[in-house]
């Protein structure tokens, strides 16, 4: 499995108009991007550290991942994205190491990138993620 970096950590919150000024005028990050992921339920705003992401997740529905996340736990940390060279080959492997996933198959996240979970009931209670970015996407 070729991974590069953290592509992003993603935090859930109870809204982006009251989380952004925290990240803007405390941290001196800049919101650069937000964006609304229909299918995911959610709506991201994200700021640059280096070559990492923080991706902020506002809930648009009680039911999806997020609302339900918040429900339960509260706000905070919700996942981790791993930037990946081949996101099926790293899905195979992790598959064929019992590493129970969420999405058989890459889908389409924020950013236009590729993106597929693994369930955090096996990778020790953190939601992980992998993203192949565009120029990865070759094989
Ligand atoms: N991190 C760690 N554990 C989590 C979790 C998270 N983010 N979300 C849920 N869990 C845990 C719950 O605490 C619960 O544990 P217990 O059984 O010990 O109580 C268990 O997983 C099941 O949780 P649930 O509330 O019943 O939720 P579901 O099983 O319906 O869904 C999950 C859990 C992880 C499969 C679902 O949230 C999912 O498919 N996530 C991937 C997609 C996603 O998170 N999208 C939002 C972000 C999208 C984006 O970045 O664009």
């Amino acid at each position: 499995m070729e991974i590069s970096h953290i592509e992003h950590i993603g935090i859930a919150v109870k809204s982006l108009e009251e989380a952004i000024p925290f990240y803007e005028n405390v941290l001196g990050l800049k919101c650069y991007n937000i964006e609304e992921v229909k299918d995911q339920k959610v709506k991201t705003a994200f700021f640059k550290v280096g070559q990492t992401k923080i991706e902020l997740l506002e809930s648009t529905d009680p039911e999806g991942a997020v609302g339900k996340f918040i429900e339960k736990k509260g706000e905070g940390l919700h996942h981790m994205a791993f930037a990946v060279k081949n996101i099926e080959n790293c899905l195979d492997e992790a598959q064929n190491k019992d590493v129970k996933l969420i999405d058989l198959k890459p889908r389409k996240g924020a950013e236009g990138l590729n993106i597929a979970f693994l369930h955090p009931k096996s990778t020790f209670g953190v939601l992980t993620e992998f993203c192949e970015s565009q120029e990865g996407a070759s094989r």
